[in-house]
């Protein structure tokens, strides 16, 4: 159990049961993994020591324990990028915006109230939530429909621990993720760009897949306001965009339920929204993307990979046409 003061003066209790050690020898483990999977560059080493990802001296940490499941062995992106160069509409479209107008987002207290198909709705608040079962770090690249990726050291538990607590019953087939919509906070909301709250959701056995990632962290810290805090989902086999943030209401329907961006333009975003090279939105390729901190004028693409690199996932979509479910 870590305690530590926040920059809010509230004392907070973390589950995470991880001693010094074991942090320092996952993390051993993974500059092991970095250094045989890649090019073991001083910068790399370095990116991978725990000190570099303490962020910002006033920042809440927040430390999960490597997954070895879930490492990668590709260079995390800066936590500068991760931070600046975001997708947060509820505090405007630009990508430096979120960084700029999301600190009045209020992260605590919060809590997500989980209702409809379940058979034990509950109202949980953040501190429940954290305890509900034990933090990992996964690193995960995140590959956003309009062309870009990033990679980012998420701090979470996998979707679905939460999603066995409430029992669904046997009507749930969906599970749809109300995100925050607070006029008085976020500055965005006067913008009819997309219809607020912003929602999403998943086919139930998607969000029950191991990668679904319920994320409260990155880089060691809480999630700073502009990358969802406190509380979001990370779905890295699909389009940035499904990876809903500042989650406050979870419903478990039987209809497939309606998407934000679906809603705004829905022959561009389909529901499903996989990471899929082969299939192009309809006003730009999807083959190759950007990793952003390598856009100098020599920097190659990338070549976008089927379900952004997770082929684990694939089972989940036997038979269906990729096409007509995009
Ligand atoms: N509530 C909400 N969640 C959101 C968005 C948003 O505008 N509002 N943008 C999405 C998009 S398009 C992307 S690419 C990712 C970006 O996550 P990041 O800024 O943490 O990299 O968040 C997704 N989640
Ligand atoms: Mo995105």
């Amino acid at each position: 159990m870590i305690i530590k003061r926040n920059p809010n003066g509230i004392d907070l209790p973390f589950s995470s049961e991880i001693t010094p050690r074991e942090v320092f020898e996952s993390r051993r483990s993974f500059i092991k993994q970095l250094a045989v999977g890649s090019i073991a560059s001083s910068a790399l080493l370095e990116m991978a020591s725990r000190e570099a990802f303490a962020q910002s001296p006033s920042a809440q940490k927040l430390v999960g324990k490597a997954n070895p499941a879930f490492l990668s062995t590709e260079k995390p992106t800066s936590y500068k990028d991760a931070t600046t160069y975001n997708n947060y509409y509820e505090f405007g479209t630009d990508k430096a915006d979120p960084a700029t107008n999301a600190s009045t987002l209020k992260p605590r207290p919060w809590t997500v109230a989980i209702e409809g198909e379940v058979k034990k709705p509950m109202v949980l608040d953040l501190d429940t939530l954290l305890k509900l079962a034990p933090l990992e770090e996964r690193v995960y690249r995140l590959r956003c429909v309009e062309g870009w990726s990033m990679v980012i050291p998420w701090v979470g538990y996998s979707l679905s621990a939460l999603i066995k607590k409430v029992e669904p019953n046997s009507n749930a087939k969906y599970i749809e993720f109300i995100t925050l919509a607070d006029k008085t906070r976020m500055s965005g909301l006067g913008s009819p760009v997309l219809e607020w709250p912003y929602v999403e959701g998943l086919r139930l056995d998607e969000a029950n897949h191991p990668l679904a990632l319920l994320s409260f962290g990155m880089y060691g810290e809480v999630l700073p306001n502009q990358n969802g805090a406190p509380v979001r989902v990370v779905v890295p086999w699909k389009y940035g965009f499904k990876s809903a943030k500042s989650i406050v209401k979870i419903r478990f329907t039987s209809e497939q339920p309606r998407t934000a961006w679906n809603i705004a333009a829905p022959s561009e975003y389909g529901f499903y929204s996989n990471v899929n090279p082969e299939v192009d939105h309809p006003r730009w390729s999807q083959s190759s993307e950007r990793r952003i901190g390598e856009d100098g004028l020599f920097a190659r693409k990338r070549k976008t990979l089927m379900y952004n690199g997770y082929s684990d996932v694939a089972s989940l979509y036997k038979g269906m046409d990729l096409k007509k479910f995009f």
